[in-house]
């Protein structure tokens, strides 16, 4: 059997270190079709399984902002591994699951890989990977890529991830009342006519619209002009609406939700503790 692999996550989270501990001397560099970001691609064999690894950039986001996270996304969108392992620095974890929740979003079959826990443990910090891991509804497994610690059990749920084949049901977090609405309205409008459905979730198009997501506004448009124009109405009117009664956009607002849903997820029974800080000791 074979399986694609993808390993994403924030620059310096270990995926490198990851990557090179899985595939050894098994691997090469290539390029991505058009753009100038490598890809780097290796080979880990698995109980028998082939699992073509492929070492993603390192991005902070997934919304077409930077070359970057067009490649990671597009990877994903159109090759569809089957599971992408997402690189987590367990140290900075706030931080880093603002790429999760995107991963999440976009309803890709995933795993998190807790990484760093050294640095994490040194700093008094505990997180509670049970509790993260049904919060998320994804398996969470705390390793040490530099030293390989975690790494069997790592891929052992990468693989039974892969096995499934399940379709990931993307995850629905709440942007608001005033949001919420517009982006149910679109989703309807987006579902009733199949606008790109067959590559993403209808609420995470609807989501990228809001955004000003210029890939997605660009295919959105070759795809289905009216539609395009219609869900561009949308958007208008509810930024207008956003910046006269609370002097912001769609965009930040979204951004704040996502921040606000980690760190409520994070306060939840205790997932996340910060016995102490060494380096202020
Ligand atoms: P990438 O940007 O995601 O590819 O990250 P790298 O693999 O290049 O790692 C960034 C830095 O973190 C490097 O100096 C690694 O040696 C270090 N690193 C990676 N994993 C761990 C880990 O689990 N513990 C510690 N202490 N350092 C790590
Ligand atoms: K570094
Ligand atoms: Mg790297």
């Amino acid at each position: 059997m074979e399986a694609t692999v993808a390993l994403g996550g924030n620059p310096n989270s270990g995926k490198t270190t990851l990557f090179n501990g899985l595939t050894g001397s098994r691997q090469h560099v290539g390029n991505y079709p058009g753009v100038t970001v490598d890809k780097k691609e290796g080979i880990y064999a698995y109980n028998g399984y082939k699992m073509h690894i492929v070492d993603l950039p390192g991005t902070y986001s997934l919304t077409a902002y930077s070359e970057e996270e067009v490649v990671a996304r597009d990877f994903l969108v159109s090759e569809k591994p089957e599971v992408t392992i997402d690189i987590v620095d367990a140290s900075n974890l706030e931080r880093n699951l603002y790429l999760t929740v995107q991963l999440l979003e976009l309803g890709v079959p995933s795993c998190v890989a807790l990484n760093m826990m050294d640095v994490a443990k040194n700093r008094g910090i505990e997180i509670d990977t049970k509790k993260l891991s049904d919060l998320l509804a994804v398996p969470v497994l705390p390793v040490i890529a530099r030293t390989g610690q975690g790494r069997q059990e790592l891929m052992d749920s990468a693989a039974e991830v892969a096995k499934t084949k399940q379709k990931q049901e993307p995850l629905e977090i709440s942007y608001g009342q005033d949001l919420d609405g517009v982006i149910r309205q679109m989703q309807d409008d987006i579902e009733k006519n199949r606008f790109m459905t067959e590559c993403y979730p209808s609420r995470w198009i609807a989501i990228k619209y809001l955004e000003n997501d210029e890939q997605i506004l660009k295919k959105g448009q070759e795809a289905n002009p009216s539609l395009a124009a219609r869900l561009e109405k949308k958007v208008e009117k509810i930024s207008h609406h956003l910046q006269r009664t609370l002097d912001t956009y769609p965009e930040a607002m979204i951004a704040d939700y996502r921040y606000g849903y980690i760190s409520s997820l994070l306060r939840q029974d205790d997932v996340f503790h910060q016995k102490y800080d060494k380096n202020r000791l």
